[in-house]
């Protein structure tokens, strides 16, 4: 059974900010009903994109790919609701924006890998260490949906 409070990281990259569509971004999770919980801008410097993306350090696409994540602020959330993480997934869409599907973030926004908009975490294993390391405790805020009842 999925959790009514399963919660995901979801970030809109430097080309999504600059591009300015955060809060289209962000209104496609709200409109599914999902709770905002956290969100903040965040300059990354290269010790927060190597435990981020730890399974990635070392590969050759590795340095081009922190050099775009540090070019200008990262939009840095968290979301809660029933089965967030597999759904966050599939509103972005798949991480290629050429095999992405057009409704999904990257298949409308998407240019390339290298430039894909936003990231989401992959399992709910993931989103706890992703959570956990671009947010402190106290960032987190639980409060109670008045839709609860239709929603989340
Ligand atoms: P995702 O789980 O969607 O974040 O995707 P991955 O962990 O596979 O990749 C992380 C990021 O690395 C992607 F957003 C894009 C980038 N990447 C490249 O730039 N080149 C590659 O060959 C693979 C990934």
């Amino acid at each position: 059974m999925t959790s009514q409070t399963e919660r995901t990281f979801i970030a809109v990259k430097p080309d999504g900010v600059q591009r300015g569509l955060v809060s289209q971004i962000l209104s496609r999770f709200e409109k599914r009903g999902y709770k905002l919980v956290a969100i903040k801008l965040v300059q990354a410097d290269d010790k927060l994109l190597e435990q981020h993306y730890a399974e990635h350090v070392g590969k050759p696409f590795f340095p081009k790919m922190a050099a775009f994540m540090k070019s200008g602020p990262i939009l840095a959330t968290v979301w809660e609701g029933k089965d967030v993480v597999k759904q966050g997934r599939s509103i972005l869409g798949a991480t290629n924006p050429l095999a992405s599907a057009p409704g999904t973030i990257r298949g409308d926004f998407g240019v390339d890998l290298g430039r894909n908009v936003c990231h989401g975490s992959d399992s709910v294993e993931s989103a706890e260490r992703e959570i956990n390391l671009w947010f402190k405790q106290e960032d987190l805020v639980s409060w109670e949906s008045n839709q609860a009842k239709w929603l989340y």
